[in-house]
C-alpha cells in the first residue's frame, strides 16, 4: 500500500510522538502539520512507535480499543473505534499510585479487560468464539493521556498517538465471562468520594466482547493475528474524567469488585 507520506516523514513523526509520550509533552496534530495525513499514516506511525518501544525492551502485552462507546464518541467528537498497543510497563497495581509528573493531561475511564487463553483460534468472529477464547475478564481503569491540547484531535492524529494510551490498572475479581451477562454489568466511577461516571457494560458495542471481534478482524485485515494470552482493554464505558495529583479514583463493577488508584505528582 502506498502511503501519503514518506517513510522518513512518518519516522520523524513517530520520534516526536515517542518523545511527547515519554516526557508528558504536547504535540501538534499530524493532520495539521502534514498534508494528506490519513488513517493509514496514523497506523503506520503507531507501528513505528511499537518498533521503537520493542527496541527499548518495552514488552507488548496486548491491545486497547478506544471510542467503542457512544459516550466516548460523543465526548471526543469522532465516530469510529481505534486501536492501540499496551505494554507491561504501563501497568499500575490495583490500589497503587500513579505519578502525574510525566503525563500531560490524564483522564480515567472504566473498562472491562479481557485476558485471552494461551491457545486461541486464528480468528474470533462471534461472541461465542470470544467467550471460548477468553481466560478471564477483570475490571480496569484506563488512564489515558492525549498529547494533543485539550484532547482536541481527529482520528488519524489520535491513532498516531497510540489512541491516547498511557497507563492502566487491572483489579477487582477476575471472572469467567460465561458466569456473567456481559451486557448488563453496572459500573460506577467515584472520584474523591463523588460519583462522576455511571454506565452499563453494554455501553461498549452492546457487549464488550464485540470489541474483541472487531480487533480480531482489524488484525486479520492487516495480515496479523490476535495472540493467545493478550490483555485487551475494550474501551471506556462512559465519559473519561480529568484527574490531577491528589485525586483518588475507584471504579466499582457489579459482581466484579473494585479497582482503585491514587494520583500523586511524583514518587
Ligand atoms: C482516545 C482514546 C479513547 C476509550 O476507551 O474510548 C479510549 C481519547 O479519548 O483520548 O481509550
Ligand atoms: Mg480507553
Amino acid at each position: 500500500m502506498t502511503l501519503a507520506l514518506s517513510r522518513k516523514a512518518l519516522s520523524a513523526i513517530a520520534e516526536r510522538v515517542d518523545e511527547a509520550q515519554t516526557n508528558g509533552r504536547s504535540l501538534t496534530l499530524p493532520t495539521e502539520a502534514h498534508e494528506g495525513f490519513d488513517m493509514a499514516c496514523g497506523y503506520a506511525v503507531q507501528d513505528l512507535l511499537r518498533d521503537r518501544w520493542k527496541v527499548r525492551g518495552r514488552r507488548l502485552v496486548g491491545y486497547k480499543a478506544g471510542l467503542t462507546s457512544r459516550a466516548k464518541m460523543a465526548q471526543m467528537k469522532v465516530d469510529t473505534p481505534t486501536f492501540g498497543f499496551i505494554t507491561a510497563d504501563m501497568a499500575v497495581p490495583d490500589g497503587g499510585i500513579c505519578p502525574t509528573r510525566l503525563l500531560s493531561r490524564p483522564r480515567v475511564e472504566p473498562e472491562i479487560a479481557f485476558v485471552l487463553k494461551p491457545d486461541i483460534a486464528a480468528a474470533l468472529r462471534t461472541e461465542a468464539d470470544v467467550l471460548a477464547a477468553t481466560d478471564f475478564i477483570a475490571p480496569a481503569i484506563e488512564i489515558i493521556d492525549s498529547r494533543y491540547a485539550d484532547y482536541k484531535f481527529d482520528l488519524p492524529s489520535v491513532v498516531a498517538d497510540n489512541s491516547s494510551s498511557a497507563r492502566y490498572v487491572i483489579g477487582g475479581r477476575p471472572r469467567r465471562p460465561a458466569e456473567l451477562d456481559l451486557r448488563t454489568i453496572g459500573i460506577v466511577v467515584v472520584q474523591n468520594g463523588e460519583v462522576v461516571g455511571e454506565a452499563a457494560s453494554g455501553a461498549v458495542l452492546g457487549n464488550p466482547a464485540r470489541t474483541i471481534i472487531m480487533l480480531s478482524q482489524w488484525l486479520e485485515d492487516r495480515g496479523e493475528a490476535l495472540e493467545g494470552g493478550s490483555l485487551i482493554l475494550t474501551g471506556g464505558a462512559c465519559e473519561a474524567q480529568l484527574v490531577s495529583a491528589g485525586d483518588s479514583v475507584c471504579a466499582r463493577f457489579q459482581d466484579m469488585g473494585d479497582v482503585t488508584v491514587r494520583f500523586v505528582e511524583d514518587v
